[in-house]
């Protein structure tokens, strides 16, 4: 029998070397991953794996999908569900002012502490948007809807499949063989030719939603290794000749803790694609939909924490809209130290981050009653504070790596009435609950709190 969690992993391991076939650029990239984490870990020691073990480091990967429909996206969940991934978070990508991307957007991962530390392989799911009228017009919407109608994205063997692996938690090692198989393939780039003029007709709206409703099959978008220093990440890139987007995304680096999630990426090249053409010709295109990325993962923010960061980005705008030459990184590096302790200690104390917690082994044994606020009871050397590792995603580091893809801004009409999507609604189209990740965290973290709080006999902090 083969647990989800093992399902997961395998899955993951598979569709790294069917995507690193597929993209090469991928496998440099996870070269460089694999020996800046060496690095890391020789310099750092024990620090470096404070954030996850170098195993889980070193496996760990984020794949980015997209889909057409509502049905679409509850087979992907259910193809997600057998590998014990679950929808965690609402990202609205059509708001984002320089993008604009026609989609709505989820990511599918593990939710539970020891799955996560087992492999915390996630998917980061988006899905078009054809009833939003600023992008689609009645007629290419009814057009696109067709289409989308029309084609068949996950056989049938495979959801068979992967409801019973859901239900059951495992699958018998033939039957697991088989679901890997087919879900593997499920996400490979298709030979398929591509109607090259609705194609066209889509990319004139955006890219996303002609790489989504202009063909009949999905793929892997793009699959992200983790490293433990994105800085150096990118230097040694760059040292090699691939061209990085202008930006690491995501909070400064550099002093203090790393919190919340740092990405950056580039642009694969193009790749040999079958078109066919009006007359019925079938010749040898080309498209660039595909790249790479690579993300740094840090500590989890409470939502305090998280509202000093959103004004971080506001800030750095403003700024900028003041004047235009400043430099970015050194303007959000000066307004992010104004905003964030520099220490662990103190974005637990003031509740800025999320932590685990445990009864020091070193705490007071002479008798001495412990305090009872939580900053006092770290000062005083009583709990201890073990980060929780930022599992999720960033809507406006989302929105920068779509547009790092994307040569045209494509076209959204303003004067058409947005129409409204939200974490409910994904619910409703899912047919499953779409997880608040601050629940998840808070809860991890509350957990810890009741254990210890027990274990020191005093009063919940
Ligand atoms: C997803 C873009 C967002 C991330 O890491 O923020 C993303 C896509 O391009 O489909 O993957
Ligand atoms: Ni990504």
């Amino acid at each position: 029998m083969i647990s989800q969690w093992r399902l997961r992993a395998a899955f993951a391991r598979r569709l790294s070397a069917m995507y690193g076939r597929e993209v090469p650029a991928y496998t440099t990239l996870v070269d460089v991953s694999r020996e800046v984490n060496e690095d890391v870990l020789r310099d750092r020691g024990a620090d470096a794996e404070r954030l996850g073990s170098i195993g889980r480091v070193t496996a760990e990967r984020h794949g980015a999908v997209r889909v057409g429909t509502p049905a679409e996206l509850q087979q992907v969940a259910r193809v997600f569900g057998a590998l014990g991934m679950h929808p965690v978070g609402f990202y609205d990508l059509r708001e984002a002012a320089a993008s604009a991307v026609p989609v709505v957007s989820t990511a599918f991962r593990p939710v539970d502490g020891e799955e996560l530390a087992r492999n915390p392989f996630r998917v980061f799911t988006s899905l078009l948007t054809p009833a939003d009228p600023r992008f689609f017009d009645p007629e290419l919407r009814a057009r696109l809807e067709t289409f989308l109608a029309g084609r068949e994205l996950f056989p049938p063997e495979l959801l068979a499949l992967a409801d019973r692996a859901e239900a059951e938690g495992e699958l018998p090692d033939d039957a697991a063989e088989r679901f890997l198989q087919l879900a593997v393939a499920a996400f490979e780039l298709s030979t398929q030719p591509i109607d090259r003029v609705w194609y066209e007709t889509l990319e004139k709206v955006s890219a996303v939603a002609a790489d989504i409703g202009g063909v009949r099959s999905t793929h892997v978008n793009h699959l992200t290794p983790r490293v433990l220093d994105i800085d150096e990440l990118y230097r040694r890139m760059t040292a090699r000749g691939i061209e990085m987007i202008d930006a690491i995304q995501g909070p400064p680096g550099g002093r203090g803790p790393a919190v919340l999630l740092r990405q950056t990426s580039f642009r694969a090249l193009a790749e040999p694609r079958t078109m066919r053409e009006p007359d019925g010709q079938v010749r040898e295109g080309a498209l660039r939909v595909r790249f790479g990325e690579v993300e740094a993962r840090g500590i989890a923010l409470t939502r305090a924490g998280r509202e000093r960061y959103d004004t971080l980005l506001a800030g750095v705008d403003e700024r900028l809209a003041h004047d235009p030459d400043a430099d970015r990184p050194s303007v959000a590096r000066t307004l992010w130290a104004d905003l964030m302790p520099g220490t662990e200690h103190e974005l637990a104390a003031q509740g800025l981050a999320y932590f685990t917690y445990r009864p020091a082994p070193e705490r007071p044994r002479d008798g001495a009653h412990p305090p009872t606020a939580l900053a006092d009871l770290l000062a005083t050397g009583w709990l201890r504070a073990e980060p929780i590792v930022y599992e999720d995603f960033l809507p406006r580091s989302a929105a920068g790596i779509f547009q790092s893809n994307l040569t045209d801004r494509g076209r959204r009409d303003d004067d058409q009435t947005a129409t409204a999507y939200d974490s409910t609604w994904l619910s409703g189209a899912l047919d499953r609950d779409v997880l608040d990740p601050y629940t998840l965290y808070d809860a991890q973290q509350r957990r810890s709190l009741e254990a210890a709080a027990e274990e020191l006999g005093i009063a919940v902090p």
